[in-house]
């Protein structure tokens, strides 16, 4: 028993802790700044009642990044000066964001407070780079907007916090207890007991997932699967359930242990940063004489992205979502009531899940970028599945997105459609191109104009406001506004959501300031047209989005990003 008096530590508050899209997100050496971390974790206290979180457990988990046992330690100390009764802390401090997500939703109601994330995602770790912080409620879901704004507001004001004065040593392999004494003179005592980073969460895939019928897709000769975990966390999961348990050899199993720094890569599975694993599929047809895998997927740092390819294909997450809804039958996590109680996708996302639910007689919700804004749909059991374009898939089963649940869905198509096959594989392409063929296609790109000073930013975002006349005035039928949501459960308003530029028959400009980068601004432009199905379902995106109406070519005048940022294109295009 380690015995520990609570001290309190007078302290000023930082200006700049306003959560984004998904927590709060800084530079390690920000975050380093004298009571910069004990000032965040105890303005999440403060934001609740004594009667949330004394004698109440406490999941604390993250993607293993740099700095992350500092500050797992310091929350540990600061949730005994709370008189926080256990802390369930993921076994060496790692565990997924889903994984997480599903933890927290199978502790008992009554005792849970809820769970802290370290992760900042998909941005890269190191000294010199970021780390995230993140704070679940008992449903398993990042806390709501309201709630973000009250820790704001918490941060704002906060003069002193509560800390167990203990500095040694705490073990993240072995369980623990601490006593307390508190100011008052009262004891109080936590115990932190260690949860495997993996077990909960592959128990929870095998009830949702037919794995004998998956298994049998591994059998095949023919077909060939690669992953690249990128040096997150989601490696561990990978190992686990595609080589232990489906057989894949571990050779095609990439960069599946999780590093402090990712190896200094960009653990953000996207055409950019996954380079080894978009190369090996030949993705942009360098090599059309070289063989290539069947199937190639990949997940950020914290395992809550996914990106799908197939040979020479990348699956963009807005068609993913479609596929996944079309063929929503094939998969045993979305069939288990019957049909999709309904879709959900976010704004950016393209329409084409739309379609689908169009035919299938389904509700469509479209939100604010933000897991969080699917929360309340899920809960409602409005929606089944829901899906966004930054790589982001998931279902009711979590309250986070989840990339090795979409690999899994994938698979589970592919294993039903080549059931008792034994001739030619039924593969990605395939499936794709009868959506398409069906549906028709949604080309789908994303420009990002990264690092763009804030004064510059706001000169920006003057234009788009600025030019939504003009962009009317070019074709009848153009529509452009600034995109609301309205939450059809809490009726909750959230506005400012982006800037939208529509043609009459659905394909968009889109513009959206990032929520998630930790300096600068961060500008999206989202580009998407939508061809009929007898028009050219596999062309080169690029050429489709500039032939005709020249989407970026328009998005830039509108904008005058280039002029105003002074640059010449866009850092990223995936
Ligand atoms: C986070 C959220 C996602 C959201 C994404 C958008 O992803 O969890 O729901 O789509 O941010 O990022 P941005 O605001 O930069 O466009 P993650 O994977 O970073 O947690």
């Amino acid at each position: 028993m380690i015995s520990t008096k609570v001290t309190v530590v007078k302290t000023k508050p930082y200006d700049d802790q306003k959560m984004g899209t998904s927590g709060l997100r800084k530079k390690v050496t920000v975050v380093k700044q004298e009571n910069y971390s004990e000032n965040f974790i105890q303005s999440i206290f403060n934001s609740y009642e004594p009667k949330d979180y004394e004698g109440k457990s406490l999941i604390l988990g993250g993607d293993g990044r740099y700095y992350n046992d500092a500050v797992i330690k310091l929350t540990i100390r600061i949730a005994a000066a709370h008189k926080v009764a256990k802390i369930i802390l993921a076994e060496k401090g790692l565990m997924s964001t889903p994984a997480v997500s599903l933890v927290i939703r199978a502790q008992p109601k009554d005792t849970n407070f809820g769970a802290f994330i370290f992760t900042a995602s998909h941005n890269p770790g190191g000294p010199d780079n970021d780390l995230g912080f993140k704070f679940n409620s008992p449903n398993g879901a990042a806390i709501s907007e309201t709630m973000n704004n009250r820790v704001y507001e918490e941060t704002k004001k906060i003069s002193e916090y509560k800390i167990a004065d203990y500095t040694g040593e705490i073990s993240f392999t072995q369980p623990s207890k601490f006593e307390v004494e508190h100011p008052d003179g009262s004891k109080t005592q936590m115990e932190i007991v260690i949860e495997s980073t993996t077990k909960h969460y592959i128990e929870e895939m095998r009830n949702l997932f037919d794995f004998d019928l998956i298994k049998t897709l591994f059998e095949r000769k023919d077909f060939n699967f690669v992953f690249d975990g990128l040096h997150g966390i989601s490696g561990p999961y990978a190992k686990e359930i595609f080589h232990g348990i489906f057989g894949v050899d571990e050779k095609n199993l990439f960069q599946c242990d999780p590093l402090p720094d990712f190896g200094g890569g960009h653990p953000d599975p996207n055409l950019v940063h996954a380079h080894n694993l978009v190369a090996l599929m030949d993705v942009f047809c360098k090599n059309p004489y070289a063989c290539v895998p069947d199937m190639g997927c990949a997940c950020d740092g914290d395992a809550d992205r996914n990106m799908i390819l197939g040979p020479r294909v990348l699956v963009t997450p807005s068609d993913s979502l479609a596929v996944l809804a079309a063929n929503s039958d094939l998969v045993k996590a979305l069939s288990k009531n019957g049909k999709l109680a309904g879709v959900a996708r976010s704004m950016p996302t393209s329409g084409a899940v739309d379609r689908v639910a169009k035919k299938l007689g389904l509700n469509v919700y479209e939100t604010p970028t933000g897991w969080k804004y699917f929360g309340n749909l899920l809960d409602a059991g409005k929606i089944t599945l829901c899906g966004e374009e930054s790589f982001g898939t998931g279902s009711d089963h979590a309250r986070e997105k989840d990339g090795i649940w979409a690999i899994l869905c994938w698979l589970s198509i592919l294993a039903q459609k080549n059931k008792g096959n034994t001739g030619k594989f039924i593969g990605i392409r395939d499936i794709l191109g009868d959506h398409w063929k069906t549906y028709g296609r949604d080309y789908y790109c994303r420009f990002d104009y990264e690092d763009v000073p804030v004064d510059k930013a706001e000169i920006v975002k003057g234009n788009l406001a600025k030019n939504f006349d003009m962009f009317k005035g070019l074709k009848a039928g153009n529509e452009a506004f600034v995109f609301e949501y309205h939450d059809s459960v809490d009726n909750s308003v959230s506005k400012n959501q982006g800037w939208i530029y529509k043609y009459a028959d659905g394909s968009r400009i889109v513009f959206r300031v990032s929520g998630t980068s930790s300096a600068n601004a961060t500008f999206r432009i989202y580009f998407e047209k939508h061809v009929e199905p007898n028009g050219d379902l596999w062309a080169d995106t690029q050429k489709i989005i500039h032939d005709g109406e020249n989407l970026p070519e328009l998005a830039i005048k509108i904008s005058d990003l280039n002029n105003v940022a002074g640059r010449t294109g866009p850092t990223v295009i995936t």
